[in-house]
């Protein structure tokens, strides 16, 4: 047995979760989990919301709440989020504990006291409107090299020079819009520049992804100090006395990856109650330490956190960080801002948990970029999963409660082809389990499909519902075979759909085993009982698909959301446009050479005005007379047949279209208002 720590990357508690979060760390990491805890290994899946930094604080700026205020409500949104996904952490946790507050600052007093921190006074961009200093890339100016006039204090997005501070032209806050100063502060810089060497090395060592290996070491050449330490009021309090220290508090990529640690503690004591239990997770060298997350994160998990941990001193350094690269949605790129993004509940709201996990995880960005497109993400999954596995599901089991009294047939002789699929079983598990291990989710999951692909085409073939008279003995070995295989099935799709997978385990009466165990054929299997079973799953049909089509093009567009029944909403204010009014139908007749309309002398009041209703083939004139109806009285006048209407009569509608004129409740004075 291994012992695992892995963790996923701190999601910001600033908005919700969507299918890039997702494809991008939490599920291959769940996914992976899942793998190991059904293989029997000691691992924990830690993960939780990071509270701190200046996106938070804007992000708070913007919705109008203080950064507790929404590191709370995010917090909790972004737990649920999770839960609903079926991503199952050990323990998920948040950066504002005072534990881990305490752990950041004693983190950072060991590098202190270890000497790898300096003090110094460095200039830095300040907002005099907004009382606060910037970070580069709030900063907009003129770009140095090429001109550019909306370059971000610290890189042109279109020469794409790096900028140092102080090199942009004409600077201006990002988000006032004033002009920035250059303001002398001082901070803590972490002495990365003397650990080139041992990181050079220690990168150098490890059997990464290429292009995370790649990217690792070429900023390891590249190392600078970085300071540690920002002018900020909301996050961990830089733990010193020292007046410069006032106001300060830790860089925000210095506390989050702490922030692993301190939530594995929270895990020793709150779940497992054995306050000691993370140390071994964290302090063991024998403990595989694996770090999930999205590429733009590669370099704090491959180069800082790693020095971090290495000038600590007590800790072990991360094993593996597999890195994903992004997820695009029908081929656009995810914007949590914009709201172009599928959240993660509305997505399980619309097709159910598994469905969901299913789809993203064939899009799990492994090497490249990917692109997330409902249609073609749907169709497959309705062909592998609810086709090929959830199909297979049903028909053998069904077939066994059916014709076989429920139980597990005996085998007869076992012919070529069924050995041969017994050995398929076990040569893609074998198959699939090293893929797993090397982070290769998605090919993983093709050895599960095309196990079942294999499967139905066997079962199909050899056709036990022909054999079942003519040959029982046969027709028993297939189901035999067939429920051997099934049962491999169950443990291969478990990490990627473990609710459904749980369900099928029910059905099968088999309890969750190891992953060995479940792959390897059981011959003590002949006579064990079966239960009922239900169908797996249910296919996204084509109306979901478009009408998901449809959102996300709305949503790309940034129009507004639409109701049921594609009636667009709209505000008070448009509805207050409308001005409606009771009036006093003070006498009606028909308009000649028509068969509907009447015109109406109406009483609004202060007024008499005339309108022009298709009334005439429900109502006889005299029927109006002296009823008190409901006008729009604001509308703009119309000829109807020669004759000006000025304003328009309520009428319901019923079962036939014919009109059934509004009337009040209890008498009011014409022209009382209606709203
Ligand atoms: N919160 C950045 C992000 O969500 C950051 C990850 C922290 S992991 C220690 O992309
Ligand atoms: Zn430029």
């Amino acid at each position: 047995m291994r012992r695992y720590m892995i963790t996923s990357a701190l999601p910001y508690a600033n908005g919700p979760i969507h299918i890039g979060h997702l494809a991008g760390a939490y599920l291959p990491a769940d996914i992976f989990t899942r793998f190991l805890r059904l293989k029997g290994e000691d691992v924990i899946h830690i993960c939780g919301t990071d509270e701190h930094g200046v996106a938070i604080t804007l992000r708070a700026v913007q919705e109008g709440i203080s950064p507790k205020e929404l590191v709370d409500k995010y917090h909790e949104r972004i737990k649920s989020d999770f839960e609903k996904f079926g991503i199952s952490f050990d323990h998920f946790s948040r950066t504002s504990t005072p534990l881990h507050h305490r752990n950041a600052q004693n983190f950072f007093l060991k590098l202190h006291d270890k000497g790898y921190l300096y003090k110094r006074s460095m200039k830095q961009y300040y907002d005099p409107k907004m009382g606060r200093f910037l970070p580069d890339r709030y900063v907009v100016g003129t770009c140095p090299y090429c001109g550019y006039e909306d370059a971000k204090g610290d890189q042109c997005e279109r020469c794409g020079r790096q900028i140092e501070p102080g090199e942009l032209k004409d600077p201006r806050s990002a988000l006032s819009g004033e002009p920035v100063i250059l303001k002398d502060t001082v901070h803590w810089f972490f002495k990365l520049s003397d650990l080139k060497e041992p990181l050079r090395e220690y990168v150098s060592s490890k059997d990464w992804k290429p292009f995370v290996k790649e990217f690792a070491l070429s900023w390891i050449e590249e190392l600078r100090d970085r300071a540690i330490t920002r002018d900020l009021e909301w996050g961990v309090p830089v733990p010193l006395d020292d007046p410069d220290a006032k106001g300060k508090v830790l860089y925000v990529w210095f506390d989050a990856p702490i922030g692993y640690i301190s939530a594995t503690m929270e895990w020793a004591s709150q779940v497992k109650g054995d306050p000691d239990a993370w140390k071994p997770y964290w302090m063991d060298p024998e403990t595989v330490l694996v770090h999930f997350i999205g590429k733009d994160n590669i370099v704090f998990h491959t180069v800082i956190w790693p020095a971090m941990l290495y000038a600590h001193g007590d800790y072990i350094l991360p094993t593996d960080v597999p890195a994903n690269a992004f997820l695009n949605l029908q081929g656009r790129k995810l914007s949590t801002s914009k709201g172009y993004a599928i959240w993660a509940d509305e997505l399980v709201e619309s097709v159910g948990q598994d469905i969901a996990r299913y789809a993203v995880a064939l899009y799990i960005p492994e090497k490249n970029d990917s692109d997330f497109n409902v249609r073609e993400a749907f169709t497959r999954t309705n062909a592998e999963l609810v086709d090929n596995f959830g199909n297979f599901a049903q028909r053998v089991l069904s077939f066994i409660n059916r014709y076989m009294d429920g139980r597990v047939p005996e085998p007869k002789t076992l012919t070529e082809e069924d050995e041969r699929l017994l050995k398929l079983l076990r040569e893609t598990a074998k198959r699939y389990e090293e893929l797993m291990l090397r982070y290769e989710i998605r090919l993983a999951l093709r050895e599960a499909v095309n196990l079942g692909a294999e499967a139905n085409r066997y079962y199909e073939h050899q056709a036990p519902w022909k054999l079942r008279k003519g040959d029982p003995d046969r027709a028993s070995t297939v189901l035999y075979v067939a429920f051997q295989i099934l049962r491999g099935l169950s443990a291969m799709f478990y990490p990627y759909v473990p609710a459904s997978v749980r369900r099928l385990w029910g059905y099968m009466n088999v309890s969750p085993e190891s992953f060995s165990d479940l792959t390897t054929p059981n011959p003590d299997l002949a006579g064990h009982p079966i239960g009922r079973s239900e169908p797996l799953y249910r296919k996204v049909d084509e109306d979901k698909i478009r009408q998901w089509e449809e959102e996300l093009r709305r949503r790309a567009e940034g129009r507004e959301p639409e109701s049921k029944g594609a009636e667009p909403r709209i505000g008070y204010e448009d509805f207050a446009k409308v001005k409606l009014r009771v009036a006093k139908v003070l006498s009606a007749e028909r308009i000649p050479k028509t068969d509907k309309l009447l015109k109406l002398t109406i009483d609004l009041g202060d007024e008499r005005r005339t309108l022009v209703a298709g009334l005439g083939h429900v109502y006889e004139p005299e029927d109006l007379v002296g009823k008190s109806i409901v006008v729009v009285a604001n509308l703009q006048p119309k000829k109807l047949r020669g004759v000006l209407s000025d304003g328009m009569l309520l009428a319901a509608h019923d079962e036939e279209g014919k009109p059934v004129i509004l009337t009040v409740e209890r008498e009011v004075p014409p022209g009382s208002e209606v709203s």
